[in-house]
Formats: structure tokens, sequence, C-alpha cells
């Protein structure tokens, strides 16, 4: 096939990719506004190179015209999480998109491939909008854990080095590492709620403090030099004792001088008027 035409195959599912891996990182950067914990730390995406599409049409004997409907992974999204837990949330969050629909799900999680690997893959619908008007794509979701990723990456990498063929000892140790994966999962679900505590209480502090600083930002455009210098010095102070309740108090308080400059700021403009 000519490359012209590949690249005519291939662009809505480029698009596809850009507007999903858009869509959750945007729900991870909202769960940090909200200081609320997010259950996706981080999404990956790709189109599937030409070589591995020529290479998956020959060993399942697929016919160009047919790529994509028996193609299911020509868009592929990689949503990383931190913990098994999570995975489950994940699903559910996609279950439940209006603009994504299911067409199957694989538990290989609960169910872990021969070869070791674990993942929860999802194949669902996705439209984008193309010149020739709207296109209803597959795309596969691929969700896990960072422990189940760093060993899929791993043994993809051997599974392109030994041509698919991994020789028998560094398969065995491959499912050792498997294994090792699960009871490493388990080890950390079990620390979750407390490490997730942390990074809740990490992420509230960031936000408060970016607000703090806004305000900061905001007041010297209004008031004088010296009552600045004063702010900032009360809000390096608070900062400093590590305590995010007097944190958000000095944040309330400076919400409250903000307002009464604004309130000046009118009052003198409606006197002039
Ligand atoms: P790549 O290079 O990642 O794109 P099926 O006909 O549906 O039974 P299929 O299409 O292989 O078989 O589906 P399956 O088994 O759900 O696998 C889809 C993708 O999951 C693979 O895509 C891999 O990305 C990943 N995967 C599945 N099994 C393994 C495994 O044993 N090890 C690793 N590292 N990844 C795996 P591709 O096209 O095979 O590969």
């Amino acid at each position: 096939m000519e490359i012209q035409l590949w690249r005519e195959i291939l662009n809505p599912y480029e698009l596809a990719v850009k507007e999903v891996t858009t869509k959750f990182n945007h729900l991870i950067k909202e769960h940090k506004d909200k200081g609320i914990y997010c259950p996706i730390e981080r999404v990956e995406g790709r189109v599937k190179t030409i070589a591995s599409i020529l290479d998956k049409c020959q060993k399942k004997k697929i016919s160009p015209e047919r790529i994509g409907d028996r193609i299911v992974d020509l868009a592929g999204i990689r949503i990383i999480c931190q913990f098994v837990e999570d995975i489950d949330r994940v699903v559910e969050i996609i279950r439940n998109r209006m603009d994504m629909e299911v067409k199957q799900e694989r538990d290989y999680i609960r169910q872990m491939k021969t070869s070791g690997y674990r993942s929860y893959h999802m194949i669902i619908f996705y439209e984008v909008d193309t010149l020739e008007g709207p296109r209803r794509l597959q795309m596969e979701v691929q969700i896990r854990t960072m422990a189940m990723n760093f060993w899929a990456t791993v043994e993809h990498s051997l599974q392109y080095k030994y041509k698919r063929n991994i020789p028998e000892h560094i398969r065995e140790r491959l499912l050792n590492a498997a294994d090792a994966i699960i009871v490493l999962d388990n080890e950390m679900s079990n620390v979750r709620s407390e490490i997730m505590d942390a990074q809740i209480s990490f992420q509230i502090q960031a936000n408060i403090v970016a607000d703090i600083l806004n305000n900061i930002q905001n007041l010297y455009n209004v008031a004088n030099k010296r009552e600045i210098v004063k702010i900032q010095d009360e809000f390096y102070r608070i900062y400093a004792m590590n305590d995010i309740e007097k944190l958000e108090r000095f944040d309330k308080q400076l919400d409250m001088i903000a307002e009464g400059y604004r309130a000046q700021a009118l009052s003198e403009t409606t006197k002039i008027t």
C-alpha cells in the first residue's frame, strides 16, 4: 500500500489518540484541582506502527480493506495506575462515559496470560470528526499498575529481541518476576490508604500555596510595598510551620484583604462617575 494511503487510514486514529489522551489528562487535572485522589497516575497513547500492522496482517491473514475492523488496537491508550484497586475505578469511569462505548473487556489481571502478562483490556468505540465527516473508531485501552507496566515493557522488549521466541530460561525468570509483581502490588495495596492520605494532603497544600501566591501576586497591583513585604514574611513564617490549617486560614485572610481592596476600588469608581 502507498505511504499516502497509510497516512489516510491512520490519520483519524491519530486524532482519536490525541483526543482521548487529552481527556484523561484533563481528568487527572480535575482531581488535582479539587485536591482529591485520582485513580489514574498517567496516560500514554500511540498509533500502531505500519511495521506492526503489517506483522499482524500477516499473522492473522487480514486483507488491507479489513484493517480498520479486524485490528482493534490501531489506536491504543495505556492508563497507568498506582494500585490494583484503582484499575476497577478506571474501568467504571470508562463504562460511564458518554463519549466512549465499550465493545469488549478482557481481564488479564484476574486471569493472567500464560506469559505472566497482566493488564485490563477494553475495546471501545470512539467518534472523531474528520474532513469527511464523523468516524466511529475502535480503540484499545490497556489499564495496568506501574508494576505491571514495568513487567510488560521489559517482556515486550525481550519479545522483540528474540523475535517472539524468548528462550526457556528467560521465560522462567519472567514468570518469577510476574509472581514478584503480584506480591509487590498486594503489598502496595496494604499501604494504599496511607499513601493516598499523604498524596492528598500534599496536593491540598500545593493548591493552597498556589492560591496564596496568586493572591499575593494580585495584591502587588493594589497594596503598598510595605504591606506586601509584611504579607510575604507572614507567608514564609506560616509555610515553615508545615500546618495546612494555618495555611488555609492565612489564604482566607488574604481573600478578605483582596476583597477589601476590590470594594475600595469599586466605591472610588462610583464616586468618580
Ligand atoms: P503491541 O506491539 O503492543 O501492539 P486476540 O486475537 O484478540 O486474542 P491480540 O490481538 O494479541 O489477540 O489481543 P490481546 O492478547 O488482548 O493483546 C493485545 C495487546 O496486549 C498486545 O498487542 C500487547 O500490547 C498486549 N499484550 C498481550 N499479551 C502480552 C504479553 O504476553 N506480553 C506483553 N508485553 N504484552 C502483551 P500486540 O499487537 O500483540 O503488540
